[in-house]
């Protein structure tokens, strides 16, 4: 569980800016993390279902790209399906994932543990939007660590806060080694707007939650039918944006504090950024790193980049 004070004390700062905003770190805990699940079996939500199929597809080069007995290092629990396939096809040395939820990163290594019974497993427990010092690792006889980044989580950072975290991560690396990243890719606006709103409407219930953890953990009393989900992709940023709105005036107390809200008044919740392959690598390239690899769908919808300490 995230610290109470800290997701205090950033709901109050984020809800006092004059575009309110949350960050999206608090979509996840448990109800959060199961309606983010749900999304990805949506129709709608293609992300999850194209980097699995490129993952299948290109296993073997994957592997091979890794190299042998490597160090894989994942940013986020290690729950998925992605994992499991990449851990058996790349028989590491060590597996670190690196998580915000301590209770995710144990269940996750517990199931990984009974699965794969020769894996060591070093979990780590950190917030990946700031500076984190993972263990001692030392490449010897051509192992590398490669830090494995899927999802396009990547695409909910700001492109200067991407690379931030690209450069920390090619600290993290060392001369030799690597990373594999998920990026969504650029497209219709119309396969975007879909995406991000589903006919079941549970990219709505995601975006609601965090509404409903801001009353249970820090007792507020915000009226979940008094605000709406409203995502949209914004071209000048390439990105989607995903909003709440009051549709009507009203007031929120989040314990001492009090908020006002106008009519048509937002919280800004999510940013999820679209790259090209070239903007990717630019940005990379920046953070010192070199594209070595990319495997991509052929309708463009997404893209796996491996990248090399530069
Ligand atoms: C986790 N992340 C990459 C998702 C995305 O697509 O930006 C989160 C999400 N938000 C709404 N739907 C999915």
């Amino acid at each position: 569980m995230v610290p109470a004070s800290s997701f205090r004390e950033d709901v109050i700062a984020g809800l006092s800016l004059p575009q309110k905003a949350l960050p999206p770190k608090y979509f996840y805990d448990a109800a959060g993390g199961r309606l983010f699940e749900r999304i990805c079996r949506q129709p709608e939500y293609y992300p999850t279902r194209a980097e699995l199929a490129l993952t299948r597809r290109h296993l073997a080069a994957i592997a091979r790209f890794a190299g042998r007995a490597c160090e894989l290092v994942e940013y986020g629990s290690g729950a998925s399906l992605k994992t499991r396939l990449l851990i058996r096809a790349l028989r590491p040395s060590a597996y670190v994932p690196v998580d915000i939820s301590a209770e995710a990163l144990a269940g996750a290594a517990r199931r990984l543990a009974r699965e794969f019974g020769w894996l060591r497993i070093f979990t780590v427990t950190g917030d990946f939007s700031q500076p984190l010092r993972l263990p001692m690792f030392r490449a010897r006889a051509g192992r590398r660590r490669v830090v494995y980044f899927p999802g396009s989580t990547i695409g909910n950072l700001t492109p200067g806060e991407a690379q931030a975290f690209l450069k920390m991560t090619r600290g993290q690396v060392g001369r030799a080694g690597a990373m594999l990243v998920g990026v969504d890719l650029k497209k219709d606006a119309n396969v975007l707007h879909a995406a991000y709103n589903d006919a079941r409407g549970v990219t709505a219930a995601f975006n609601l939650n965090l509404l409903q953890r801001i009353n249970r953990e820090l007792g507020a009393d915000f009226d979940l039918r008094r605000f709406r989900h409203y995502a949209f992709y914004n071209p000048r940023h390439s990105r989607i944006e995903m909003h709440l709105v009051s549709p009507e005036r009203q007031l929120v107390n989040v314990g001492a504090y009090r908020f006002e809200f106008a009519s048509g008044e937002t919280i800004h919740t999510e940013n999820s950024y679209k790259y090209s392959i070239e903007e990717f690598r630019a940005l990379a390239a920046e953070a010192g790193f070199r594209a070595m690899k990319l495997w991509q769908d052929r309708q463009g919808l997404f893209s796996l980049h491996g990248l090399v300490a530069d």
